[in-house]
């Protein structure tokens, strides 16, 4: 199956410095060599490729993107159907997971592909200099917790999500084990926000790692009525224009996907080693 790509132009606008003073006088010659400098135009970054699926996952980067008003073309991955186990997706994803980037303009000016969601956050707030603080203390604050989202939330959240909404038979104690896990977790965010407005202090990677699957919380059995100071940083983050445009970004096939489907759930929920 073909997979589209999706021009996707982030909304932030580059500010054009206006002249301060008027132009001074000068020979022709020297105005044409003056205005032929001026016309060649500045190496603009060329759109990042974004593998995604509208997933919590995949909104971390999307996020992102739009944060930093970095250019990017979407190419829809449909894991319902297999783009996942595509050789040319293997070779920038060989976890057969989205999300994944190409970078056309990476370090040495060369093309860079990234999986791993929490290693791409890192990578383009390296890159920009957004969201990710290049001091130290700053830096490890912000780590602690995109690591505790990769490791923890995700994981978490995820199995919540599979045994309570996916799983063709309803097992109380994966339920429960799942459900309580992320309440605990909750409990965590929770305290940590209690006398902070971010997960790290200021507005980070760390928190868009973790906004996309807060907001399930109803699919992962929780009320967040309990979770006053979770609840006030969700409200927050989930009102930036960047984050909403982040989760807007739709695929019209996946609106269609039926996870009930005997042959979607086996593609998705019995894989096993692929041979090497
Ligand atoms: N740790 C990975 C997890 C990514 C992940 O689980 N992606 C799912 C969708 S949310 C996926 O691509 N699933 C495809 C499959 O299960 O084959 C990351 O954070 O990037």
């Amino acid at each position: 199956m073909a997979r589209k790509a999706v021009k996707v132009r982030s909304r932030t606008k580059i500010k054009s410095k206006s002249s301060p003073r008027p132009p001074a006088r000068k020979s022709a010659a020297k105005s044409r060599k003056a205005n032929s400098r001026k016309t060649k135009p500045a190496r603009r970054q060329r759109p990042i490729e974004l593998h995604y699926w509208p997933t919590p996952n995949g909104w971390k980067i999307s996020i992102m993107l739009e944060e930093c008003g970095l250019p990017y073309i979407m190419k829809p991955v449909n894991i319902s159907t297999g783009d996942q186990f595509k050789a040319e997706f293997l070779a920038i994803s060989p976890n057969n997971r989205m999300p994944a980037i190409v970078d056309p303009d990476g370090p040495g000016g060369r093309p860079i592909s990234v999986f791993e969601s929490g290693a791409i956050l890192q990578y383009l707030g390296r890159k920009t200099g957004k969201f990710y603080p290049a001091d130290e203390r700053a830096r490890v604050e912000v780590e602690q917790w995109v690591m505790w989202q990769m490791g923890g939330l995700g994981p978490m959240a995820g199995q919540a999500h599979h045994f309570r909404g996916y799983a063709p038979e309803q097992l109380p104690y994966a339920i429960d084990r799942y459900t309580n896990e992320v309440n605990r977790l909750y409990g965590v965010m929770n305290i940590r926000l209690r006398d902070r407005p971010f997960l790290a202090g200021k507005y980070s990677i760390a928190d868009m790692a973790c906004v996309g699957w807060a907001s399930r919380w109803e699919r992962q059995g929780q009320d967040i009525k309990e979770f006053p100071h979770l609840k006030r940083w969700l409200d927050t983050v989930l009102a930036r224009p960047a984050v909403q445009r982040g989760i807007k970004l739709r695929v019209e096939e996946a609106s269609k996907v039926d996870m009930t489907d005997p042959k979607v759930q086996a593609l998705l929920f019995k894989q096993r080693a692929r041979a090497g």
